[in-house]
């Protein structure tokens, strides 16, 4: 019996013909994979394999610390992330630009920057730092949440302990609010609204609602101050050792995914208000952003000198043609 069925196994390997020698892709990304970080590589895994014909195979990883997983690409130990650029600054410092508060008008301003050649221009600077932006995706307008009081103005920020990416745009924007700002990695975030080791956050609906922030923060303020890009990256190797057809097909992939992830962002900011309401948070959407952004004066001096300047310029006159 053992003879005849190692025979059979025999005879139909040989007429399925040679094993698609199959290239492992592992792409990192945080939060769950229904979210919209998520979508992202689940759009890469579906077209690049498919128009592949699976000689390649993409495996979608979370992990929510995002500096660790910037790391882990430049040294090769993974081959992509999707990350928002909070810890990517501190790679590549020209990404900083994009944090300061209030650049962006709106979400179609911030898309139009970013798919232009400014963005062209931003993604170049990688390379020199060992690493490959492939393409911006988005993680969307940011906004305070906290557990102490109702944030309308930026005196209510005085004295909340905030934490904030580890960032120094953003950092310095807190401390000019008033607020004292807490850097940490994504990862420890929840536990430290948890424990009262913070006060309140920052981060767009879609982080909110996917990571149930509303179980450990009361009040959330539509303040927009910030608007966060994503960023596929991948480490340089990886495109380099493919062939000209399959770099085609990746980067049909990648505008797979910005498009996935875009929709996701735009679907969560349109339903976020009221599912957070639903789940017993007090929205102020109603925010005095002038305010803000008179609070935020001294930061933005430091920031033209320290920034570029020219490149600042660029982006607020940026306009569709
Ligand atoms: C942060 C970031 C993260 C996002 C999310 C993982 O505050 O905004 O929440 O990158 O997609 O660390």
């Amino acid at each position: 019996m053992f003879r005849r069925s190692a025979l059979a196994a025999g005879i139909a390997a040989f007429l399925a013909g040679p094993a698609i020698a199959q290239t492992q892709i592992t792409i990192q990304h945080a939060l769950p994979a229904n979210s919209h970080t998520g979508v992202g590589p689940a759009a890469i895994k579906e077209v690049f394999e498919r128009l592949t014909n699976g000689r390649y195979r993409v495996v979608a990883q979370r992990n929510d610390n995002e500096r660790e997983m910037v790391e882990s690409v430049q040294i090769g130990t993974i081959d992509c992330t999707f990350t928002s650029t909070g810890p990517v600054g501190n790679f590549v410092p020209e990404v900083r630009i994009f944090d300061v508060p209030f650049l962006f008008r709106d979400t179609a301003h911030a898309r139009g920057v970013l798919d232009s050649e400014i963005g062209q221009q931003v993604l170049g600077r990688f390379s020199a730092r060992g690493l490959h932006g492939v393409i911006w995706t988005e993680n969307g307008f940011r906004h305070l949440t906290n557990s102490r009081r109702e944030v309308n103005l930026p005196a209510d920020l005085r004295g909340l302990k905030v934490r904030t990416m580890e960032n120094q745009v953003h950092m310095r924007a807190f401390t000019v609010l008033g607020a004292l700002p807490t850097p940490m990695a994504f990862s420890e975030l929840v536990p430290a609204l948890q424990q009262g080791t913070v006060d309140g956050q920052e981060n767009p609906i879609s982080v909110i609602v996917a990571n149930n922030l509303n179980q450990v923060q009361r009040y959330m303020t539509l303040t927009n101050h910030v608007y966060s890009p994503s960023v596929m990256i991948c480490n340089p190797g990886l495109m380099q050792r493919m062939t000209p057809a399959d770099r085609e097909h990746f980067m049909t992939a990648a505008r797979a995914a910005q498009r996935a992830n875009r929709d996701r962002v735009t679907q969560d900011d349109a339903n976020g208000v009221e599912l957070l309401r639903s789940r017993g948070m007090t929205v102020v959407t109603t925010v005095n952003t002038a305010a803000f952004q008179e609070a935020l004066a001294p930061a933005f001096a430091e920031w033209e000198r320290s920034l570029d300047a020219a490149l600042l310029r660029r982006i607020r006159d940026w306009r569709a043609n």
